[in-house]
């Protein structure tokens, strides 16, 4: 069962100047939001009905990690209780660890949230706030499972009224220094750590791309690089499409990410991702 999950562990990246990559080693995180804004019923009941069969059909297409959210990290988002948040993540969370064998990774911020997503045997969190908040450093060091440190400028409540860096990679950079040197002081093996530069987190449509062009950079860390970009308003944005439409843009995203060193790519389509990785697959056994 933790197979995958050392995948992620053992997964390094060398490549930081050439455009090789080990394909076989990319891994497909599926979204599964438990949101209410994110189901147009609204009902509880059939939020955790859809999302599990969401991730049935996740599994049969072949996704390598569910990516379970219960707060709304949107632009302008409202924060969602400690309460609220664990009653929409934590049911789900049992429910697919009785049903399938598949790592989950938990979306969330809270020391709380992380403790009891923990105890029900997830196998990741994922922190749009890198572990900042009060407790999180704690309980993680007392578990062993991977975190995702997330970079965000501001908060999403007004992260994109007026994002600003000196040099944008070397800000992520120094960020993920910084946390990297927090995690380990406090007990966090750095092998447990996963990067994530944070499309869309206090970042202007031209920050965006620079940081998609300049992916590679964060491999110098020695760390797994992960890139969220699916249905993303840089790629709405950009192409002036609806979020229903953004499709081809998010997999021509993932192919460039997946080309740049990305290690895990973060999507809401896994069939049409999983498509796109083999095809880049086929073609990486004829490079020369
Ligand atoms: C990300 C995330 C991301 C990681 C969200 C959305 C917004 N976690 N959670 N990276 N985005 N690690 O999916 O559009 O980019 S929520």
């Amino acid at each position: 069962m933790m197979s995958k999950t050392t995948e992620i562990k053992t997964t390094s990246n060398k490549n930081i100047i050439s455009t090789q990559y080990d394909l076989n080693k990319v891994q497909v995180m599926g979204i599964v939001n438990v949101t209410p804004d994110s189901f147009s019923d609204g009902g509880q009941f059939s939020c955790f009905d859809s999302a599990l069969k969401q991730v049935e059909k996740m599994i049969g297409n072949g996704v390598d990690i569910i990516d379970i959210g219960g707060e709304s990290t949107r632009p302008g988002a409202v924060d969602v209780s400690v309460q609220d948040e664990l009653f929409r993540v934590i049911p789900l969370l049992k429910a697919i660890k009785s049903r399938f064998d598949i790592n989950v990774s938990i979306d969330t911020s809270k020391a709380e949230v992380m403790g009891e997503a923990i105890t029900y045997g997830a196998d990741m969190i994922n922190d749009v706030r890198a572990l900042q908040n009060q407790g999180c450093l704690e309980v993680i060091a007392q578990s062993d499972i991977d975190v995702c440190l997330m970079h965000m400028q501001g908060m999403p409540r007004s992260m994109q009224e007026n994002p600003q860096y000196n040099d944008i990679i070397d800000d992520i950079l120094e960020f993920f220094r910084q946390r990297i040197y927090c995690c380990e002081q406090s007990g966090i093996n750095k092998e447990r750590l996963v990067l994530d530069p944070g499309f869309g987190f206090g970042k202007t449509l031209a920050h965006n791309y620079e940081v998609l062009a300049q992916l590679s950079q964060f491999n110098v860390l020695g760390l797994p690089v992960l890139a969220g970009i699916s249905r993303k308003s840089m790629i709405g944005n950009l192409l002036n499409r609806e979020v229903d439409k953004r499709l081809a843009g998010s997999l021509t995203a993932v192919i460039v990410a997946i080309q740049q060193g990305a290690n895990i790519i973060r999507v809401h389509d896994v069939q049409e991702s999983v498509d796109a990785i083999n095809i880049l697959k086929a073609v990486a056994q004829y490079k020369t």
